[in-house]
């Protein structure tokens, strides 16, 4: 019996060598470890023997289990180490391979100028504003000193959607209800004068045009107001400088022509410096040196009054801008309606800086 413990050991340890998966280590066990293994029948066996062998076999037979039992587990800790080392191998990350590029979209042209104005602007304490693209007529005409036979509101020009509802021909209306609620505001505090205000109204506007490579019945705009006292013509030049040359580039100069606004007065067409000859004159500034690119003025006093600041106490200047039109002189886009079919051929030239 001694013998066959001995050999039963020594055949199990050299068995074990041979296995080299955690799933044959399981079979081993159930072989020589297990309740229908080699070693529970050796000790089964001893029931055959005298009261005197019985001890010293009982406690081989337990010597030769803990000594399989160890080798079982210093096998297995052995396997798994070493399985996990080759998943880790296996897994290595090569950290300086190329990354895979993702295909990323583009901002459109004109939401790029738009944000490069707001960021000027908001850079110059200006707010936002923003309102509906559908208006009551006494908003978008009314409230803006846009006499009832004027042109503008001939229903050639303008979308209406009922007798006093249209789309908005101008961002003004914003700019309006951002006056008209100060005044509110102030009522309710039970302060005598509104706030002053800073703000650019950017946004969608809509004309009845016929589209054709210079004209589109929707398109962009971006327009200012500031109403404060003492406001003056030079602030307007001033910001409107600082503006022109934060876009275009700091060696631009602006120049201001006598015009007419009925929501302005006085008015003006500002040109700036042309970009294309630098002034020389060319084919783009039609051999000026200039470029029109905004229209200004002093807020109208009557504006003012109507949206209940008192023209004595405050001034205003306001500006209002095509921004399509500056886009496309900007990027050289020679049809507006490029802007809205959205090919990917042009969109994709305008990548985002990231
Ligand atoms: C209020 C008072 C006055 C906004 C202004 C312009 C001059 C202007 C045009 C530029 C090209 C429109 O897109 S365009 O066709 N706009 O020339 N807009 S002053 O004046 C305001 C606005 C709001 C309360």
């Amino acid at each position: 019996m001694k013998e066959q413990l001995v050999m039963l050991k020594e055949q199990a340890l050299e068995k074990l060598k041979e296995q080299s998966t955690l799933q044959q280590l399981g079979d081993w066990k159930a072989t020589y470890l297990g309740k229908k293994g080699e070693l529970t029948a050796a000790l089964r066996g001893m029931k055959d023997l005298s009261a005197e062998e019985r001890p010293v076999i009982g406690a081989m037979v337990n010597e030769v289990r803990e000594a399989l039992e160890q080798a079982l587990e210093t096998k297995e800790e052995a396997l798994r180490r070493a399985e996990r080392e080759k998943r880790l191998r296996e897994e290595t990350i090569d950290v300086t391979l190329p990354g895979r590029a993702l295909p990323l979209g583009s901002e459109h042209p004109l939401n790029r100028l738009i944000r490069e104005a707001e960021e000027i602007f908001l850079g110059l304490g200006f707010q936002i504003a923003e309102g509906p693209e559908v208006e009551t007529d006494y908003n978008n005409f009314g409230a803006l000193n846009v006499p009832k036979n004027h042109p503008a509101r001939d229903m050639q020009d303008t979308f209406y959607i009922s007798e006093d509802m249209l789309l908005r021909t101008q961002t003004s209306p914003v700019q309006g209800r951002v006056l008209r609620a100060n005044v509110e505001a102030a009522k309710q505090r039970g302060e005598t004068s509104p706030q002053p205000v800073r703000i650019i109204a950017p946004g969608r506007v809509y004309r009845r045009d016929d589209d054709d490579a210079t004209h589109s019945h929707v398109f962009m705009q971006i327009e200012g107001l500031v109403v404060d006292r003492n406001i003056r013509m030079s602030d307007l030049k001033g910001i409107l400088t600082t503006f022109t040359q934060q876009i275009f580039g700091s060696d631009v100069s602006i120049r201001m022509r006598p015009s007419y606004f009925p929501f302005t007065e006085p008015s003006t067409e500002v040109d700036v410096t042309c970009y294309s000859c630098g002034g020389e004159g060319c084919r783009i500034c039609k051999q000026t040196g200039w470029i029109e690119i905004l229209g200004a003025g002093m807020v109208h006093p009557n504006v003012l009054e109507m949206a209940g600041y008192d023209p004595e106490e405050f001034t205003g200047f306001a500006f209002g801008m095509g921004v399509e039109r500056i886009a496309m002189r900007r990027y050289g886009i020679e049809d507006i309606r490029h802007f809205y079919t959205n090919d990917v051929r042009l969109m994709s030239q305008f990548k985002s800086r990231v």
